[in-house]
């Protein structure tokens, strides 16, 4: 079995993110992290919180805060809200840990003993209005190459491409909107990029072909415009300093590397937090350092962090000169649209993951999300959709399903799973359809195809559906008890299969349906479709309980208020 290693973008600092991010990146990655672990792999899934930076600062300022301890305040605060979304991270770090300084200083050092780094004199935006140097992504103009208008410094997120703020038209400050901005000298360190540019192309052209389309293609974009050489130091108070027995000049000016070069380090730095509180079973270099082909690596993100996950930090780690592992698939997602328009942290416009918590349990969420991850184009969310979803898919076809089968059974024949017929041609053909669909289901999970593995779920849940209302067993025990006796038997092993195979999507429902069984040494952790053709994992006589309503069904009331509480349309 391969090791996999499985990381999602670090969701920044600044404020609790909204379920466009949450799809994008961190749910689809717990999503195949779960499945990895349920088919026997060993999986390191690693994710943290990015917290160096001027939003960070901002933030803080704005509450009265050292930013220090606005960030600690911050990462237990999202930490709780992915706790809340059963995120079953194997840790959760920190990009201001001292393992990411450690890691990040280390890389420095050797980008430039290999003649990757170097100090130059620039000339940076200083805005009197504020008092500063202003950081790249605090200049804001009109992007040269598609002319939208509110495109930042570093990178226009409409059109994708990585700016420097020189080249933004009519450029302003953001925090104060001063167009009065003047250019001052100060030294940086620039990486070299230019010089790692073939490296790159062949490192990409060796691995797009594991990537989808979406990764791949802004990658080439990107390639094809050139590395440029990019400052990777800021004038800021907080960040990871450039190490003093290497750069002495630009330490004491306080000098901090930019958030995007220490970032993508800390997956790296946060294995090592999580090795380093169980040093004697834990080893983070044996997931990150000379292991090649042994660790498969999986990097989940939205479009708009494909360009330095594709190129940016695989130039450090080529630039490096050391064996440190570079990513395998880049599983790239396009926007969740609220309402066809933007959703915005700054903005407040969207549902925000702890006001959806508060709404409804995460398994709503993380089963509507999924089914709708935005992947091969943008989706939208809107309230009727998600209501309609949830009705018909989660409480119609599943948790209804659930109920009637076990509460039936409990009437008519008691608190254990009952005998009844041998199973006939409707269970031959049941158990070919749902192997089928339960090969189909892992085919899509392997390929990162998570709407299509939901639909493949789904499929398996109507096949339990189709079946009961061929056999209507309330009818069959009219007239014979033993067939309707099979047909329960037969149902309630669907249950026990949906319990396993659904954990991936509904962790906290499989549970609720795998503990209705008082199933003997009920341990596997997953079923083959081989196994599940002959649905006769629970034997007779099994005792079982009925759970309670898995799912509520959403009432016209229920979307009003959903509707009224953030909106229900596009701005
Ligand atoms: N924190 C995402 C963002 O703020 C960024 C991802 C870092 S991944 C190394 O847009
Ligand atoms: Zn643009």
């Amino acid at each position: 079995m391969a090791r996999h290693l499985i990381t999602s973008a670090l969701p920044y600092i600044n404020g609790i993110k909204h379920l466009g991010n949450m799809v994008g990146s961190m749910l689809p990655a717990d999503v195949y992290s779960r499945y990895l672990r349920q088919r026997g792999h060993d999986v390191l899934y690693i994710c943290a919180t990015d917290e160096h930076g001027t939003p960070a600062e901002l933030a803080a300022k704005e509450l009265g805060l050292p930013v220090d301890e606005f960030c600690a305040q911050a990462h237990d605060a999202q930490k709780a809200v992915y706790d809340g979304f059963a995120l079953a991270f194997d840790y959760f770090g920190r990009s201001s840990s001292g393992q990411n300084v450690e890691i990040t200083q280390h890389f420095a050092r050797k980008l430039k003993e290999n003649g990757f780094i170097e100090e130059r004199a620039i000339r940076q935006v200083y805005s009197p209005a504020d008092g500063r140097f202003l950081p790249d992504r605090y200049v804001e103009g009109t992007c040269p190459h598609c002319g939208y208008d509110k495109a930042r410094g570093d990178q226009c997120e409409n059109c994708t491409r990585v700016l420097d703020p020189t080249d933004l038209i009519e450029p302003r400050s953001a925090i104060s909107g001063s167009t009065d901005l003047e250019v001052r000298e100060t030294k940086h360190l620039f990486l070299l990029q230019s010089k790692l540019q073939h490296e790159v192309e062949a490192w990409v052209a060796a691995h797009e072909h594991q990537w989808p389309q979406l990764a791949s293609s802004i990658a080439r974009k990107w390639l094809t415009e050139g590395l440029h050489d990019r400052a990777i130091t800021r004038d800021l108070d907080w960040g990871v300093p450039v190490p003093a027995d290497t750069w002495p000049e630009l330490a004491a000016e306080g000098k901090v590397f930019y958030v995007w070069f220490d970032a993508p380090i800390e997956y790296i730095g946060a294995t090592k937090e999580w090795s380093d509180q169980d040093p004697e079973t834990r080893d983070w270099k044996s997931w990150w350092f000379d292991v090649d082909t042994d660790v498969r690596y999986t990097e989940f993100m939205a479009k708009d962090n494909v360009p330095f996950h594709t190129v940016m930090f695989p130039a450090t780690e080529l630039g490096v000169r050391e064996p440190w592992k570079k990513v395998d698939v880049v599983k790239a997602f396009n926007w969740l649209t609220y309402y066809g328009g933007k959703f915005s942290t700054s903005q407040k416009r969207g549902v925000f993951t702890d006001q959806a918590l508060e709404v409804l349990p995460a398994d709503y969420w993380r089963y509507f999300l999924i089914a709708n991850a935005p992947e091969s184009d943008d989706s939208s969310f809107t309230w009727e959709h998600f209501t309609a979803t949830v009705n018909k898919d989660l409480a119609d076809t599943l948790g209804n399903f659930v109920n009637r089968v076990l509460s039936f059974s409990r009437k008519r024949f008691g608190d254990e799973v009952p005998a009844g017929a041998a199973a006939g041609e409707a269970e031959a053909k049941l158990g070919e359809e749902i192997a089928r669909l339960l090969a189909e289901y892992e085919e899509h999970m392997e390929a990162l195809q998570f709407r299509k593995a939901a639909a493949a779920l789904r499929a398996l849940w109507s096949a339990g559906n189709s079946y009961l209302e061929e056999k209507a067993p309330w009818l069959e025990i009219k007239t014979d008890q033993e067939a309707a006796a099979l047909t329960l038997r037969t149902a309630m092993n669907l249950i026990h299969l949906y319990a396993v195979v659904s954990e991936p999507f509904i962790p906290t429902s499989s549970a609720a349906m795998r503990g209705a069984f008082a199933l003997e040494d009920d341990t596997a952790t997953w079923v083959t479709p081989e196994e599940a053709r002959s649905l006769t994992s629970i034997p007779a006589g099994t005792p079982f309980t009925v759970p309670p309503v898995l799912f509520a069904k959403l009432t016209e009331d229920d979307l009003e208020a959903y509707k009224e509480r953030f909106g229900g349309q596009a701005e």
